[in-house]
């Protein structure tokens, strides 16, 4: 309840932050994109990671707020970079996760095409991070919604993909574009080889549904070589770089371009 009325504070304080974690190509050093993180700027402890406040945003209902004020700031973002020409546009895209809980909400497809339209940026510029747990809920809304977004342009990715309750018919009937394979089997791919073969299962299926396959929590050119030799396309991680504010990111991409 203490930290539910520190969230609400923050929120009517501008407190959130978004930091952005660039995502890399994995056989040449380019940037193809970034995800966008939220941070909390709290008083006294710092920037705190959603890992310590999710939940309570999700439970609470706050999250539709913190949501809707994500979206927003993503795309503002996005629309400095296009006007700055910091990327090109149908080259770069700004990933955002999406709660189970906000894209539930009946308006939110409406919702996101009129972030985008007040910002001016094109629906091909953004792709929403969703989880599997998210497809239990309701297959058919979910389905139906990711229709409608993807027919306006946007694309999908499945987030923390292996950890949830994946199965094979689910993924065939979902419209996605990206499979991201989670950090926890990323952390030991290269020394327990049980991770390694489900990297490997997850790279072999994902390809053959034409999925683009991204790993996170990428620290080390050995996790990288191995992800790449397995056919892996992109990945994000330390190795590259953490998540970074608006202007650190800026200047990386000003500097690779
Ligand atoms: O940045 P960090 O690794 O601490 O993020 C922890 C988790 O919080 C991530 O797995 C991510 O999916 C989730 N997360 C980060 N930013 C957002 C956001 O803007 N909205 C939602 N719904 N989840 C987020
Ligand atoms: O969206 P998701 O819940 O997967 O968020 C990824 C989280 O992992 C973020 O909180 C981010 O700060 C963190 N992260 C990003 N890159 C790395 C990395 O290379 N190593 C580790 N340990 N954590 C990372
Ligand atoms: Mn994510
Ligand atoms: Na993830």
């Amino acid at each position: 309840l203490r930290v539910e009325n520190d969230l609400r504070s923050a929120l009517q304080q501008s407190a959130f932050r978004l930091h952005y974690q660039p995502q890399i190509d994995a056989h040449q050093q380019r940037i193809l994109g970034a995800e966008a993180l939220l941070r909390w700027e709290h008083p006294e402890k710092g920037l705190v990671s959603p890992g310590c406040f999710m939940s309570v945003l999700e439970e609470s209902g706050m999250i539709l707020e913190v949501g809707s004020w994500v979206l927003e700031e993503a795309c503002r973002f996005m629309a400095r970079l296009i006007k700055e020409q910091l990327i090109d546009v149908g080259e770069f895209s700004l990933s955002i996760n999406i709660s189970p809980r906000q894209f539930r909400q009946s308006d939110f497809v409406a919702r996101v095409g009129a972030a985008m339209a007040a910002h001016q940026i094109p629906a091909r510029c953004l792709q929403l991070e969703i989880t599997e747990g998210m497809v239990i809920h309701d297959i058919n809304d979910t389905v139906a919604k990711m229709h409608e977004l993807r027919s306006m342009g946007l694309s999908f990715a499945i987030d923390d993909f292996g950890t949830g309750y994946s199965s094979l018919s689910y993924l065939k009937r979902l419209p996605v574009d990206q499979l991201k394979i989670d950090q926890s089997f990323v952390r030991d791919c290269t020394v327990d080889s049980h991770d390694a073969e489900i990297i490997r299962a997850i790279i072999a299926m994902g390809r053959s549904l034409n999925l683009k396959l991204v790993a996170e929590g990428v620290e080390t050119a050995d996790q990288l070589d191995f992800l790449r030799q397995q056919g892996c396309h992109a990945y994000q991680g330390f190795l590259f770089s953490a998540a970074v504010d608006d202007e650190s990111l800026s200047a990386l991409l000003r500097r690779s371009r």
